[in-house]
């Protein structure tokens, strides 16, 4: 059993893991919309990573014999100016995630909730992977500039992820 103040913390994450598919799925239909099938596919395939880490939560509150309180959803946005602001936005967004998860780990601590920790140490492993992720491509769209080519060849590579 879990306290009341780590239930809400957990069903809060669950809601933001949510809010990431959303926001990645948004980014998927802008980049679709103006052409780049890689950078969509990448973000499509990141939406549902998100998704995946919303049930993670959702099948441990249950699990641990919580209540799942589904919250609304905020809408996303829908434009960008440049493919460097979206991810420029997903790194920011993947620090704020740390964060959040970061916050939920020093409460289990501080209740001496070992097996929330324990749950935890998943997703503290995961954000270092994300956020790597997201800077890994921000680096290249700063190093390819205006370049039309470099742009297409991410897309190529970006298209590739499985
Ligand atoms: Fe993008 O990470 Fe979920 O947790």
């Amino acid at each position: 059993m879990i306290s009341k103040k780590m239930e809400e913390a957990l069903n809060k994450q669950l809601n933001a893991e949510l809010f990431s598919s959303y926001l990645y799925l948004s980014m998927a239909a802008h980049f679709e919309s103006i052409g780049f099938k890689g950078f969509a596919s990448w973000m499509k395939l990141q939406s549902q990573e998100e998704y995946e880490h919303a049930m993670k939560f959702f099948n441990y509150i249950l699990e641990v014999q919580s209540e799942v309180t589904l919250e609304k959803i905020d809408a996303p946005k829908k434009k960008w100016d440049s493919h460097l602001q979206i991810f420029e936005e997903t790194l920011e967004h993947e620090k704020f995630i740390t964060d959040s998860i970061k916050k939920i780990a020093l409460l289990a601590k501080g209740e001496d909730d070992f097996a929330t920790s324990n749950f935890l140490q998943w997703f503290i492993n995961e954000q270092i992977e994300e956020e790597n992720n997201a800077q890994d491509i921000l680096d290249k769209l700063k190093f390819i500039g205006d370049g039309k080519q470099g742009i297409l060849f991410l897309d190529r590579e970006l298209g590739n992820r499985k």
